[in-house]
């Protein structure tokens, strides 16, 4: 029975060695050895017979396979490295892939031209000693418009086309009484439940005052929406408001301000001019306008033939804004502005068409 098992050892190892030859391919590889060596493979149903050797027997036996074992797995593994290096050519003459080519590189992204601006601005602020303020985009008409003393059904509301947003609470079954509303939003004074997109950073004085006494020196940067839509209007667009409240603030530090920030974004050569303007929450209103830099004030399509751009509102803060936010008018005044950050870009980096910053084209955004 002994020489029985050896002779069937050696026989496979026999066929192994006369087989492998043959063999034209990894998975033709693999499932030889499966079948040689693997689990349910030849040389397992060999060696059952084992129990049938006497205790004696059993070692040579088992010597013996091993060995051979061994031996088929080195001729395996010498044939596995040739075939794989086969292979490799292979694909490569197939030009199917260059291993020679260099990796993937991944680009690194960018900051969007109206986060560069909104930042520099920033900065400049910051270093004047302005802190950041931030307020909801889903603002209350409170904020909005009343606090800042535009009546209800006052016509200067349709300076600024609103978009009007059903609360909540209306679907609810809730908005059957003012102190319901006052209860789920937190608010003294909403008129009528009115919600809406904010239409400018304006509200974001009020919130501030109210919860900040004077001395305060803020702004505000982020996201307002209106009923506008042309090369230079965008229903949804970005400002940076600004507020300095303290005693014996004057028309004479606004324009301070306003002329050193526009000059440190713009540079000393482009001209700013103030024109007096009205907004309900200011008294005197100014806006403030800068030298188109695209046509160089000759007139194009951008200024509207005009030679210069309005960039932004500004004021010393009306009396009746201060006492709703509790500032004794008396002892403090102050000024304000609202800047349009897509306006200050477009004029810093000459571009023509303000849809351009929302459309993520790769070929306009990687200029900046
Ligand atoms: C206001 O929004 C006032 N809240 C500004 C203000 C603040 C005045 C504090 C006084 C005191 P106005 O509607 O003019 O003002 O807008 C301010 C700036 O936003 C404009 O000068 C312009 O640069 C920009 N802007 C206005 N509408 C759009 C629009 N649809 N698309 C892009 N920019 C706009």
């Amino acid at each position: 029975m002994k020489d029985e098992l050896l002779a069937k050892i050696e026989a496979l190892k026999a066929e192994a060695f006369q087989s492998l030859p043959a063999l034209k391919n990894l998975k033709e590889l693999q499932d030889f050895k499966v079948h040689l060596l693997g689990r349910k493979g030849l040389l397992t149903e060999i060696l059952k017979g084992l129990g049938t050797l006497t205790p004696e027997e059993r070692p040579l036996v088992g010597q013996a396979a091993n060995k051979i074992k061994t031996e088929i797995e080195s001729q395996l593994e010498v044939l596995q490295q040739s075939l794989e290096t086969k292979e490799r050519e292979q694909i490569s003459q197939a030009k199917l892939l260059d291993i020679t080519l260099p990796g993937l590189q991944l680009s690194q992204g960018f900051r969007h031209p109206l986060s560069l601006v909104q930042e520099e601005l920033s900065s400049i602020f910051l270093n004047l000693g302005f802190s950041i303020y931030e307020g909801p985009e889903v603002e209350a008409d409170y904020y909005n418009f009343e606090a800042l003393n535009f009546p209800a059904d006052h016509p200067a509301r349709e300076m600024q086309d609103t978009f009007y947003i059903r609360p909540w609470t209306m679907d609810h079954g809730l908005r059957t009484k003012d102190e319901q509303l006052e209860k789920v939003h937190g608010l003294q004074s909403i008129v009528h439940g009115l919600m809406l997109l904010r239409t400018h950073t304006s509200p974001v004085q009020i919130r501030a005052m109210k919860i900040q006494k004077p001395p305060l020196y803020m702004i505000a940067p982020g996201a307002v929406y209106r009923h506008d839509d042309d090369v230079t209007h965008s229903p949804m667009f970005h400002q940076i408001e600004g507020l300095m409240v303290d005693t014996h603030i004057t028309f004479a530090d606004l324009k301070g301000v306003l002329t050193l920030v526009c000059q440190t974004i713009f540079g000393k050569e482009r001209k700013v001019r103030f024109r007096p303007s009205f907004f309900p929450f200011v008294e005197p209103g100014a806006e403030v306008d800068v030298s188109c830099g695209l046509c160089d004030g000759k007139g194009c399509r951008v200024c509207g033939g005009d030679g210069w751009l309005e960039i932004l509102g500004a004021g010393m803060v009306h009396p009746a804004v201060l006492k709703e936010t509790g500032v004794d008018p008396k002892k403090y005044t102050g000024f304000a502005f609202g800047m349009g950050i897509e306006r200050i870009a477009m004029l810093k980096y000459g571009i023509d068409d303000i849809r351009l910053f929302y459309q993520s084209d790769l070929r306009f955004l990687e200029q900046f």
